[in-house]
């Protein structure tokens, strides 16, 4: 698979980019879209940065031919988007709204059309307002009406789509909605959190089987989870136990049920009456085989142990020497150990990076040019790990950076720009940056220079 400095892909290898629904389209009270839980948590003092929202966001909604055909030109194999459950549901469930189905399905005709494989994500974290009035996530009822929403999009597009992703990084959802309470619906409360992780699941059970029922072509479901390795800070064996317990909550938490059909036990001693309890059949139907696992990988987790730590006793710290972004540690040997790891223990039928990137304060020169170099640094770097990591075994078929576009970085507003194409909001011109024109040369290439 490789020469000297040039690491090749095989064939079928899926280059993509990944995006989401509140974080590009805007439009938000355009065709019958109803309210979501981020409309919402934007507008409550203190809780986006500078009072942002994503009521425009990088206006896809109106400009996505021109998106879909920056994502031609580069030649990319396959797109990951997110469709707005309020836009289909604007209730969360009953009526269906046909022009929210209309734009999935004109945008799924215009990538097909150009050879670019879709792969819509069911739930990227904006729950219909409707359904957060009735306890959102915490409330059993939820994982229900997202299994009758999916099968609305598989009868509408499942005669186009092959390949599916039910949700988003389910840990976040859970945990920053309903713990900490930094993301939408802000709410403050492990119970909670908890049981949110959990229908959560159960939904990607039931929606992946209304996936199955209803789609013509025969579906490829899998789901994205946000994975890290995590490292104990020092040697001690309080740090160690520190980093088991986090592994637990981060990435154990969600993995052990979707492949072992079971929570992992010492996560359910530390966390005793916080969590749920599973009703019968629930964890069969979150343990049904996956034909895919989707993971997000950004960077490693070092913790120690830290006594006054509610739950886990364990914080994350910033190790020295380390190289950061403006978001986290820069370490591309996290993406070989996590998914040599993945496929240690839990043996996915196959795997797809659906996430790799990085946030860079990126502005164009003089000349219009936008020479993001860190970018490609960082792209480069992990995909050098990916390639390691198949050639160790691990059945990778696919690749996706995150973003296509900068767009709406939840919390952080639109300070931090992950796109291989720069957005400037005021006028909403694309530029392709250097990092985009780069990763066109990767997937023509379907490999990677390395040592340039
Ligand atoms: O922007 C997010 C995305 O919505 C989910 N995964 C991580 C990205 C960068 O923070």
């Amino acid at each position: 698979m490789s020469n000297d400095g040039f690491l090749s892909f095989p064939q079928s290898f899926l280059w993509g980019v990944s995006t989401s629904a509140y974080q590009i389209e805007g439009a938000v009270d355009e065709d019958g879209r109803g309210l979501s839980i981020w409309d919402t948590f934007c507008r409550q003092p203190g809780k986006v940065r500078n009072g942002e929202n994503g009521d425009v966001a990088a206006d896809h909604y109106h400009r996505w031919q021109e998106d879909v055909h920056i994502m031609a030109e580069l030649g990319l194999k396959a797109y990951r988007f997110s469709i707005a459950w309020p836009r289909i549901l604007p209730s969360g469930y009953g009526a269906v709204n046909p022009k929210g189905l209309d734009f999935y399905g004109r945008l799924v005709d215009a990538l097909l059309a150009k050879g670019i494989e879709p792969f819509p994500t069911l739930y990227h974290w904006d729950l219909p307002q409707a359904l957060q009035d009735r306890g959102g996530w915490p409330n059993r009822d939820t994982a229900y009406y997202f299994a009758e929403y999916a099968q609305v999009i598989a009868e509408a597009l499942g005669d186009r789509v092959t390949y599916w992703i039910t949700h988003n990084e389910p840990f976040v959802a859970a945990v920053l909605g309903y713990f900490t309470g930094e993301h939408a619906p802000g709410v403050q409360d492990p119970v909670a959190a908890f049981q949110a992780g959990h229908h959560l699941l159960l939904s990607h059970g039931l929606a992946a089987q209304a996936l199955r029922e209803t789609a013509r072509l025969r579906p490829h479901v899998g789901i994205a989870l946000n994975l890290s390795p995590v490292y104990p800070a020092s040697e001690s064996e309080a740090d160690r136990q520190a980093a088991v317990r986090f592994d637990g909550v981060l990435n154990r938490m969600f993995l052990d049920p979707l492949f072992r059909r079971q929570y992992p036990q010492d996560l359910l001693n530390l966390l005793g009456g916080l969590f749920p309890q599973p009703e019968p059949g629930d964890l069969d139907r979150i343990g049904a085989p996956l034909d895919f696992l989707g993971v997000n990988y950004y960077s490693r987790i070092v913790v120690r142990h830290d006594p006054e730590f509610p739950l886990i006793q364990a914080v994350q710290v910033q190790p020295e020497g380390a190289e950061y972004s403006q978001m986290w540690e820069i370490y591309p040997q996290g993406m070989y150990d996590l998914l040599t790891r993945i496929w240690a223990d839990y043996r996915p039928a196959y795997v797809l990076v659906t996430e790799n990137g990085i946030p860079v304060a990126d502005a164009p020169d003089l000349d219009g040019r936008v020479r993001d170099e860190r970018r490609i640094r960082y792209l480069r770097d992990h995909l050098v790990q990916v390639h390691r990591a198949m050639s160790d075994g691990v059945p990778l078929r696919g690749y996706f950076v995150w973003s296509l576009l900068d767009n709406f970085e939840w919390a952080h507003g639109y300070a931090m720009r992950f796109g291989l194409v720069y957005v400037d909001y005021a006028t909403q011109q694309r530029i392709v940056k250097d990092s985009g024109r780069w990763y066109a040369q990767v997937v023509a290439e379907n490999g990677v220079r390395v040592g340039e």
